[in-house]
């Protein structure tokens, strides 16, 4: 079988000008496709990418480098067609796990002009609740011992950004691709918690010079699976070991403030550059990664392995309707008028797409980082206002159950989550005492805080939807709910 490879068909002159850290199936569809586009509409050569793997050496680099760093993106249509496309941004893969240097290197260099991440929600190492960088936690602390030899995306940013500025040196921009609110902002806080931990003088250094714009980054891509490469080969006829398949569409709001230049990304569809950010991300993550996480845990626990199969249940799509247009859209201020029911259609026939198969255990992971953001300042909104807040509430008991770690089976679930032996320790302590267990979740200050865990209405319904869930499973609660809405 032929093999990929980027000398038959990409860019030849290509230098690097961004530095990636994580080098995931979401970095490959978005922002390394819009990049390999943007220099195809501009020619401007010295915008490639070095991209890096700082948590494992996933076979991926190695398989990635054997191809050149090319590799086919396959979109699926809604109505079943494809288009696939040959992305060449990426001039370097790294595995970085254990030696450091040659990613440090490369982000110290001149040429290096942004330096991007999709680290997930976890790797900001920030309370999810405050927003406060958590220094007892082991790789920050490691990282603030070992300055030279950081572990954390933020310590090698803070030892990069050190290097420039001794060399008096340019530094690059901070670009966070991540779904955290504010996501640029976080990653300032983060990186100078971090640097004034160290050297209070780098730490001034950054605060006047570096640039952090926030995005919205939004694409749906499933892990890839031995089916889904499976399919790509068939279909292409070639072996790529680094493809993607994912949807057709795609969006990229950027705050346009770099210090050294950027691609001109806005030359592809669905990029744009704005002023503010801050609505748009908001939006996306309450409507589209909302949704997601309510159909994730209510999803799996009522035996749906993919978002496309939650969607063949009537049910389920009423009650991420009625999610997305009354308990989120509601909570929302955007600075233009905005059809939110028409989004909110785009979203379901999103969801519905048959060509994606996207688990909903992939969306469960990570809950404890992502339900804070996804529907806690809906609820706080709606609970000001007095208003109903059911799906919410729906959402929060299944990922008690989903933590608790056993299906409706007696299945062992595999929960992967940086807090799971914590939410473990939960559930077995208060097995069998439903309310005392609701209870013991919402006390998790780096989750709930303190006021949503002794406001009585939040307590109330969400412990109704707890007991809901666990005396008639979840895909009757979700019935149940779609009946009354
Ligand atoms: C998903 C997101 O895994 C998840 O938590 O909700 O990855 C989602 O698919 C993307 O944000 C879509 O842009």
């Amino acid at each position: 079988m032929k093999k990929i490879a980027a000398r038959d068909y990409g860019y030849t002159e290509l230098t690097t000008g961004i530095v990636h850290i994580g080098l995931g199936a979401f970095h490959r569809a978005h922002q390394a496709l819009y990049t390999h586009e943007a220099i195809a509409a501009t020619g401007e050569f010295h915008w490639g990418i070095c991209a890096a793997s700082i948590n494992s050496n996933p076979p991926l680099v190695q398989e990635l480098q054997a191809q050149d760093n090319a590799y086919t993106v396959t979109e699926m249509n809604p109505d079943g067609s494809r288009t696939v496309k040959f992305a060449t941004a990426l001039v370097r893969s790294l595995a970085a796990k254990d030696d450091r240097r040659p990613l440090l290197d490369i982000m110290s260099a001149e040429t290096t002009r942004i330096v991007s991440l999709t680290i997930t929600e976890k790797g900001y190492c920030l309370n999810p609740a405050t927003g406060e960088l958590m220094v007892d936690n082991a790789l920050i602390a490691h990282d603030l011992e070992n300055t030279r030899n950081p572990k954390t995306a933020l310590g090698l940013i803070v030892a990069a950004l050190g290097k420039r500025k001794a060399k008096g040196m340019l530094p690059f921009t901070v670009l966070s691709c991540d779904n955290v609110p504010d996501n640029g902002k976080r990653a300032r806080a983060a990186v100078i918690q971090m640097a004034e931990a160290m050297d209070p003088e780098l730490a001034a250094w950054i605060r006047e010079e570096v640039a952090f714009p926030c995005t919205m980054v939004d694409r749906i891509v499933p892990a890839m699976t031995e089916e889904s490469f499976a399919d790509v080969q068939s279909y292409l006829g070639v072996e790529d070991k680094g493809a993607i398949v994912t949807e057709a569409y795609r969006q990229w709001v950027i705050e346009d403030h770099f210090t050294m230049g950027r691609p001109e990304w806005d030359k592809v569809d669905g990029a744009m550059f704005v002023s503010d950010v801050q609505p748009y991300e908001e939006m996306k993550l309450r409507m589209l990664n909302g949704s997601h996480s309510i159909l994730a845990y209510l999803g799996y626990l009522a035996g749906y392995e993919t978002i496309d199969a939650c969607m063949q249940d009537e049910q389920f799509v009423k009650v991420t309707r009625h999610y997305m247009n009354h308990e989120a859209a509601v909570t929302l201020e955007m600075p233009e008028p905005t059809d939110f029911a028409s989004y909110a259609e785009k979203l379901i026939e999103r969801f519905t797409n048959p060509g994606l198969k996207h688990r909903t255990w992939q969306i469960a992971m990570d809950g404890s980082q992502k339900v804070p953001q996804r529907w806690l300042n809906a609820a706080r909104t709606l609970l000001a206002e007095e208003k109903a807040f059911a799906a919410i509430a729906l959402g929060i008991g299944g990922w008690m159950h989903y933590v608790s770690g056993t299906d409706e089976q007696g299945n062992a679930i595999d929960v992967r989550d940086p807090m799971a032996e914590q939410l473990k320790a939960v559930a077995i302590e208060h097995q069998g005492k439903p309310a005392q267990l609701v209870r013991a979740f919402l006390a998790l200050n780096a989750v709930f805080d303190q006021s949503l865990a002794a406001n009585e209405r939040f307590v109330e319904a969400v412990t109704h939807a707890y007991n809901t869930i666990r005396e008639q499973g979840a895909k009757q609660a979700v019935a149940l709910l779609a009946e009354t809405i």
